[in-house]
């Protein structure tokens, strides 16, 4: 296939200033006549060709300025309608009509159906699937949009903007229209149609507009939209309060659908959602699903401004506009919750997702410079690497410079298709300061490794540190230029106080953070009066591996005593880390792993810690995953040693600490009515995490089985089943549960993906007979991407033991269902395939095994470009 090259980037020469649609809608045969204004540019010559994009297209006529157009005049295939000879005008008008079948649309990319209810996608090259266009987010277009459709399928017509018309018509028919002030990419273009219930809401911005908010759900469900809708509104009020930023239309509506490929799509004023990120309450919801809605919801809209009035230049720009918004979703959620435990949430996903993809063959700049299937690029590096390049810019500058940085980039590019040295640049004129190394941020792929070692020298009351960085290589970009890591850091002393230090001239130490631009960074600090234990990367500032030569001790010391929360929970992390890895080389030799009573003894302090917020207890307590202690451990894999040192660590832990573990587990049981906020979320992961202790213990099951009797959220529901279903698999309790669970929610797809999602994920062989099993249950469908993610999904990314079974049997069964997921739907399938990432780091058998399965998908006939370009990517 076709690369796409960062630098052969140039301007069209035609530009459409207007768009105007309209849709007559059915099923089978949608009829859209675009009407264009065509523009060519001032410095392209009369006799430039036009050439649009389009994707599977049936032209029924074209017109230039009212005239048809001869078959001469024009050529048109399904993927590309060419005018050799456009008229010399600068300016004109094309008409063009093409029909569409919604219906049978799998790839749910362009116009679609969805539980009966028309929907599109469009992001990042579904609107050449609707009509020809210049689909590249450099054309900004002002909108016009009527849709025609029979009242009784579709009473609900909806597009981006502000409502215009509305009205009735001959033979039950109805249209509206809908008008959109704001220039924008096709990529933001939607449309909804269909029957939905409503729930109403209203928000009145900063300088006094009023906003109509609306949250479409499947009629029955508006009971279910309450949480979304509140979270709109605070993050409408947040947008204004920390970025000064206004909603701009007359409504916001956002729509749920139940078949979506992603999580959610921020089309300008009419923001389209996985239904999955939108209806919850206590029953159906677990705190976690409330979290994800609250950062979703935040996001979508915080698009608005990063995405939609400043939008990318061209796709290699995606992070301009996502590692962005994520930041700034991040920082929502930070301040409506705890600002320590979102962090080491983040963090904790960035290593498992990000980190892999940085160390694999997949890997890829946040900027990438090449791609041959835009699709495949929505990843963890851009999107959560992403966020994590604009929180050093915040660091490097400061609060203050940052928010001005920001306030100029608002200023300067709204209304423009922008680029990230455009964004890089803004933050360089407010401080002055070169951005040009930290900009490698953007461009150069891998995770940074920095070794520090400290040494003290009591006479002199000196403390130094010894600094190394290194990029690993990735694949195509084998030497790395040096980078700029700011890494924040803290001395501390005795009873955690910390310990005063003056930095020798040279040491480029700035309010606590190092600068570390060169090879090799020595900082001197003088005046030290006691031997400090080094507290780095505090807050995680930089994105970054660290090999410490660092005592036990004092690693434990930080784990209990560090004042910095972050940085205490890191070293906790650490400690883990490095026990289950030296208990996987215990297994791996046949030994017994080593007693690891001083970490479990630590561990029952930490729970027990009043002064620590529970949810953050929760987090300490919950063991590093089995794909974390891969990736760390990082080739000779084999998931069942790991499986067996993590299950010996979390029972030395249980043991040692069962009777602080039941009285707390008493002491936190929910008192009063349900309410998903983040004190109270936290006091439930605690009491779950416990529970799943708990469950080692003897009297482990019936706990369990009490547990989940005696739920009265989908919270507790869920992480009783999960620890019957994965410790307990097999027993009388586990499969009684998971028969109630099911027969309680068997019409609610939803939730029952959840019951998929735990049952993939029981460890052992014998699991890939299960999932094919439950392939073939009446609410498994392998067109619904939500289905299929948490079946298929849950089982080969989250599953070590049983996917990577070490005959092969889950490569097999996932070769063979990711080419029937592609069928219909290449991006999911390709998303799917990414499971098979880091098969290199498997030990010799496995690895084998898992290239065959690569080869088997990689020499299937008729491969989607999405699918061939993972898995040669991955092969290569
Ligand atoms: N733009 C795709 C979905 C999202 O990141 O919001
Ligand atoms: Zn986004």
């Amino acid at each position: 296939g076709h690369v796409f090259k960062l630098e052969d980037y140039r301007p069209s020469d035609y530009l459409i200033p207007r768009t105007s649609l309209d849709f007559r809608l059915s099923p089978d045969a949608t009829r859209v006549t675009a009407v264009l204004t065509i523009e060519r540019r001032e410095d392209v010559a009369a006799s430039a060709p036009l050439v649009l994009d389009g994707d599977g297209l049936t032209l029924l006529g074209v017109a230039v300025d009212g005239q048809a157009l001869a078959p001469a005049e024009y050529q048109a295939t399904p993927d590309q309608l060419t005018i050799p000879k456009p008229p010399a005008a600068q300016r004109f008008e094309l008409r063009l009509e093409t029909e569409i079948a919604p219906s049978s649309n799998e790839a749910l990319m362009g116009l679609y159906r969805s539980n009966n209810v028309y929907c599109t996608q469009c992001e990042a090259e579904g609107f050449r699937r609707i009509t020809y266009f210049l689909d590249r987010p450099d054309i900004l277009s002002v909108y016009t949009v009527r849709i025609e459709a029979p009242h009784n399928e579709a009473p609900l017509l909806l597009s981006n903007g502000n409502p215009v018309e509305s009205g009735a018509l001959a033979d039950g028919r109805h249209y509206a229209v809908w008008h959109d002030p704001f220039p924008k990419p096709s990529y933001l273009f939607a449309l909804v149609a269909g029957a939905l219930g409503k729930v109403a809401g209203s928000f009145t911005t900063l300088s006094g507009r009023e906003v109509e908010l609306g949250i479409y759900v499947e009629p029955g469900k508006e009971g279910l939209a309450g949480y979304a809708m509140d979270a709109l509104k605070r993050s409408m009020k947040w947008d204004e309060q920390a970025f000064g930023r206004e909603y701009d239309l007359d409504v916001f509506n956002i729509v749920a659908v139940s078949d979506f490929n992603m999580g959610a799509m921020e089309n300008k004023g009419l923001n389209i959602f996985n239904d999955k990120y939108v209806l919850a309450d206590e029953e159906t919801a677990t705190d976690a699903d409330f979290a994800n809605i609250e950062a979703i919801i935040a996001h979508e809209y915080f698009h608005n401004w990063t995405g939609n009035r400043i939008t990318c230049r061209d796709w290699f720009q995606l992070c301009l506009k996502e590692g962005l918004t994520v930041y700034r979703d991040h920082e929502f959620s930070a301040d409506q919750r705890s600002r320590a435990v979102k962090r080491i949430a983040e963090v904790r996903t960035l290593r498992a997702h990000q980190f892999p993809e940085d160390q694999g063959p997949l890997a890829h700049p946040v900027r990438p410079r090449r791609y041959r299937e835009i699709n495949n690029f929505y990843t963890a590096t851009v999107y959560e690497k992403g966020s994590e390049v604009v929180r050093m810019i915040r660091t490097i500058l400061g609060p203050q410079t940052f928010r001005a940085g920001m306030d100029l980039y608002f200023e300067r590019h709204d209304g423009e298709a922008a680029t990230i040295e455009d964004f890089l640049k803004v933050f360089e004129d407010v401080s002055g300061r070169d951005l040009a190394q930290f900009a490698l941020w953007y461009h150069q792929a891998g995770t940074p490794n920095l070794t520090v070692s400290s040494s003290y020298n009591a006479a002199a009351k000196t403390f130094t540190l010894e600094i190394e960085q290194s990029v690993p290589p990735t694949p195509s970009e084998s030497r790395k230029r040096l980078m700029h890591i700011p890494l924040a850091f803290g001395l501390v002393g005795a009873g955690g106080k910390p310990v005063a230090w003056t930095a020798v001239d040279g040491a480029a130490v700035e309010d606590g953070v190092i600068h570390v631009r060169k090879r090799r960074h020595t900082v001197r600090f003088s005046g030290v009066s006691e031997r400090p234990s080094v507290s780095l990367n505090r807050g995680f500032s930089a994105p970054v591996t660290l090999s410490v030569q660092q005592k036990a001790d004092d690693q434990f010391f930080l784990a209990s005593d560090d004042s910095d929360s972050f940085s205490r929970w890191q070293a906790f992390n650490t400690l883990l880390t490095d026990a289950l890895i030296a208990a996987f080389r215990q297994v791996l030799g046949g030994k017994e792993p080593a007693s690891a009573a001083r970490l479990a003894e630590l561990a029952g302090r930490i729970a027990g810690d009043e002064t620590l917020e529970p949810a953050y207890r929760a987090l300490a307590l919950s063991l590093p995953g089995e794909a974390d202690i891969a990736r760390d451990i990082g080739k000779g894999i084999d998931p069942d040693a790991i499986f067996a040192a993590r299950e010996a660590l979390a029972r030395t832990i249980a043991a040692a600490n069962r009777e602080v573990f039941w009285a707390l587990y008493d002491s936190l049981a929910d008192k009063g009515p349900f309410t998903p906020d983040a004190a109270s979320a936290g006091r439930r992961a605690l009491r779950n995490i416990l529970l799943d202790y708990l469950s080692l213990l003897p009297e482990g099951t019936a706990l369990a089985a009490a547990h989940f009797r005696a739920a009265t959220n989908m919270t507790d529901r869920a992480a009783a089943l999960t620890v019957l279903a994965h410790r307990h698999a097999g027993s009388p309790q586990a499969e009684e549960a998971l028969a109630t669970f099911e027969a309680r929610y068997r019409g609610d797809a939803l939730v029952l993906d959840k019951w998929f999602q735990i049952q993939a994920g029981v460890p052992g062989a014998q699991t890939v007979d299960k999932v094919r099993t439950l392939m073939q249950h009446p609410a498994f469908s392998i067109a619904n991407p939500n289905r299929v993610r948490s079946l298929i999904g849950a089982f080969s990314s989250a599953n070590q033991t049983g996917f990577h079974r070490a005959d092969g049997q889950g490569y097999r069964f996932f070769a063979e269902t990711v080419l029937e997921v592609e069928k219909r739907n290449p991006q999911v399938a390709a998303r799917l395939a990414t499971a098979m990432r880091s098969w290199r780091s498997l030990e010799p058998i496995r690895q084998d095994k898992a290239r065959q399965a690569l080869l088997q998908i990689a020499n299937a006939e008729n491969l989607s470009a999405d699918l061939r370009d993972i898995v040669e990517r991955t092969l290569a």
